[in-house]
């Protein structure tokens, strides 16, 4: 049986991605898994969701990096079983978020390679789709959480260039991430687009099994 793949919806703060990752999951039918990450659910999400929304719970940024990559290590093994069934996994964020974040805070020894070790080894998307903007803070939400200023997002926006230009492999870039503009258009005129990416990829690639490696 074929496997299925691996679709990540990333981008920066506000930009659609848990809408978009809702509506195509709903749209690709049963055969398809939601996983947002963080997931707050587990025994280390909960330490996640604590940090994030609680201003007084510190932790030094190394240490906070590691659980937001361990809390990714802890679901890899059932994403794997489910894609091995054959079932396509939508995420919410993933492992280019952990790095842009981690990296944007500019701590001494923190770079974007420091910040990509302990992800070595979990599976890397099939298709990522990015989703960009530039009206996203004149969203409702902005604000509410740790990291959510603009002054951290545009260091954030810079981490992600940085990743796509400088650390990720320009072969593996050119066929499994795709960039989408979502400036001025509609939920549901996003949703088509992410729609149609997601289609064309999927049945471009039904017959290749190999996972790739991060
Ligand atoms: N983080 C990290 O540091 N390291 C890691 O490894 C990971 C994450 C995985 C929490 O993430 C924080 O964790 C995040 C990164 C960091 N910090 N920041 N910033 P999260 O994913 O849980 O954050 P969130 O609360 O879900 O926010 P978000 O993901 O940034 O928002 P979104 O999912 O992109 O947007 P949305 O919730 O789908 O939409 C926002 C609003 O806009 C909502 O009212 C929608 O109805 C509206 N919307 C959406 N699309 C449109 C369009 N097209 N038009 C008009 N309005 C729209
Ligand atoms: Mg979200």
């Amino acid at each position: 049986m074929a496997r299925g793949k691996l679709i990540l919806i990333e981008g920066l703060d506000r930009t659609g991605k848990s809408t978009q990752t809702e509506k195509l999951v709903k749209s690709l039918g049963d055969n398809a898994l939601l996983v947002k990450f963080p997931e707050r659910s587990t025994q280390i999400g909960g330490l996640i969701d604590q940090y994030l929304t609680n201003p007084e719970f510190l932790l030094p940024d190394q240490a906070i990096h590691l659980l937001f990559s361990a809390n990714r290590w802890e679901i890899a093994e059932s994403m794997k079983r489910s894609l091995l069934k054959g079932q396509h996994v939508v995420m919410d964020r993933y492992v280019y978020s952990g790095v842009a974040y981690s990296a944007a805070k500019d701590t001494k020894g923190m770079d974007l390679n420091w910040c990509l070790q302990p992800d070595k080894g979990l599976l890397k998307p099939d298709l990522t789709l990015f989703l960009t903007n530039s009206d996203s803070e004149l969203r409702q939400g902005f604000g509410e959480e740790r990291y959510e200023c603009t002054d951290f997002q545009d260091k954030v926006r810079g981490q992600f260039a940085a990743i796509f230009d400088t650390l990720e492999d320009p072969d593996y870039k050119s066929k499994h991430i795709k960039f989408l503009d979502t400036t001025h258009k509609t939920i549901e005129e996003v949703h088509q687009l992410v729609r149609a990416v997601t289609s064309d990829y999927i049945q471009g690639h039904a017959d290749v099994n190999e996972f790739i490696y991060f």
